[in-house]
């Protein structure tokens, strides 16, 4: 009998192929333990609010009033609202056409386009065209466009950096392109060696691979760095020389947690590099709402910025885009509120900055606690989180805890991260999911646990590596 399309045996191969770690088996096994009671701390998935963080006032104030439109008409609205955030509402829906329940442009709303625009141009001293932004469902959605309509098939290459977030490894395979890696250097500080670019590239090339882009993840996840001009610098002249097409994913430029190596956008230091170069590369670069002060994971707002794309082009992604019709409208004022928050001398400004700087600086003394945390437990080293939102300390697993994981018929850092998960209920991802050099072993928690329990989990954390450790002796496993 031959098989209807969706019999498992004749999906798409390319589907069964596409591995997405952040929630793989550890996920799956840490929900079933919840289901039977037991208390659980996803770290697994960057989701601030999931970890309780509390959402900034002022932007849901006004996606409130947006989603309620009548309640702008009530007497007893400026006791509720405050309002700077009623005239925001009303700016919001001035710019739709027919409020949050009627598709926008697929591009997004001109108006809101517009105030990312401006806060680029804000941010990076160069001018940015509302007509080469496109909003988004989250950044995740932008990539997967931007994805398709570089991969036409099996020999188009895709450098990603390894350790990576798996939406470039998933979405690359789903779209039946080529992965090549480039490696980021644990020793040194996960930075990013042009030599192992050329590396990758050549020995891609000698495979019958055109490699067509280059993904950077600043700051890094799962990794966390923060690339330095320098660097961003030769990256650039790299993609130029190998006529790479760079897309930056800068997800999380609010997420900084040093001083030395402030966020600077690609788009700036290609702009400060001048031409030719500057009119040469191509650049698309990402951001969202889910990530930084607001973690608004769940709203999906997004926006990609085109850099060098000829206009034939930009009118395919837009087709593209349009078969979605339109993304968020909701989230899309939520990014229009993030690139344009409340200024001084407005009524919820001084709110506003206390609860954003209330969470970065906490977030900041999480980075420092886990990372010590880390390095305080027995055969685990980690560099510390520079930015992003995780931790990714390397585990030098014995030789004994090896054996038993390949006798359990686990991957050796999934058999520990189970093991973590059965005994402390913390829910990591295992540093293969991200990809890592072979025979390291790494795992991937995120910094968002609430600051008072942090010491708690860490305390646990330790006394269960210990214990493991013990278990299985102290030998090395690192090459
Ligand atoms: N890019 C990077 C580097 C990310 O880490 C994420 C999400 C995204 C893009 C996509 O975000 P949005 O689609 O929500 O805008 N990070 C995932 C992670 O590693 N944990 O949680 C989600």
């Amino acid at each position: 009998m031959s098989l209807k399309a969706l019999d498992y045996d004749s999906l798409n191969e390319n589907v069964k192929n596409c591995q997405y770690a952040v929630r793989g088996e550890l996920y799956l096994r840490a929900s079933e333990l919840q289901k039977e009671g037991k208390k659980i701390i996803f770290t697994n998935v960057g989701n601030p609010h999931a970890l309780g963080q509390k959402p900034l006032t002022f932007p849901r104030q006004v996606v409130a009033l947006c989603q309620a439109p009548f309640l702008l008409d009530d007497p007893n609205v400026g006791m509720i609202f405050p309002a700077d955030a009623i005239a925001r509402a009303k700016h919001y829906l001035s710019l739709t056409s027919g409020g949050l329940g009627a598709y926008s442009d697929s591009r997004g709303l001109p108006g809101v386009r517009k105030e990312v625009a401006q806060f680029i141009q804000r941010r990076d001293g160069y001018p940015s065209d509302p007509e080469l932004i496109f909003l988004t469902d989250g950044a995740s959605k932008g990539v997967m466009q931007i994805l398709n309509c570089v991969i036409r098939g099996q020999k188009d290459g895709i450098l990603v950096p390894v350790p990576q977030y798996p939406l470039y490894s998933a979405t690359i395979s789903l779209l039946g392109g080529t992965l090549v890696p480039y490696y980021l250097e644990e020793s040194e500080n996960w930075g990013l060696d042009v030599n192992n670019l050329r590396q990758s590239v050549a020995q891609a090339r000698s495979q019958g691979i055109t490699v067509r882009a280059m993904v950077i993840i600043n700051p890094g996840n799962p990794t966390g760095q923060c690339l330095s001009e320098a660097n961003l610098r030769e990256i650039l002249r790299f993609c130029c020389n190998e006529r790479l097409v760079l897309l930056g994913d800068e997800v999380y430029q609010q997420n900084i947690y040093q001083d030395e190596r402030p966020f600077i956008s690609s788009k700036k230091v290609l702009m400060d590099m001048g031409a030719p170069i500057s009119k040469e590369v191509q650049l698309i670069s990402f951001h969202t709402v889910s990530k930084g002060y607001w973690g608004e994971c769940g709203q999906r707002g997004g926006y990609f910025e085109m850099t060098n794309i000829p206009p034939r082009t930009v009118e395919e992604i837009y087709k593209v885009a349009s078969i979605a019709l339109s993304p968020n409208v909701s989230a899309q004022i939520f990014m229009g509120l993030m690139v344009s928050p409340p200024k001084p001398g407005d009524i919820s400004y001084a709110q506003f900055v206390r609860e954003s700087k209330g969470i970065l600086e906490s977030l900041r003394r999480r980075a420092r606690m886990m990372t010590d945390g880390f390095n305080s437990c027995k055969n685990v080293v980690c560099n510390f989180t520079e930015g992003a939102m995780y931790s990714f300390p390397q585990i030098k697993l014995p030789p004994k805890a090896i054996q038993a994981a390949k006798q359990a018929g686990k991957v050796p850092d999934v058999f520990y991260c189970l093991k973590l998960l059965e005994a402390t209920g913390i829910s990591t991802v295992p540093g293969s999911g991200f990809g890592q050099k072979e025979g390291v072993f790494h795992l991937r928690t995120t910094i968002l646990p609430a600051e008072e329990e942090m010491p708690e989990i860490m305390d646990s954390f330790k006394k269960f590596n210990d214990d493991f450790m013990s278990q299985y002796g102290v030998g090395y496993s690192r090459m």
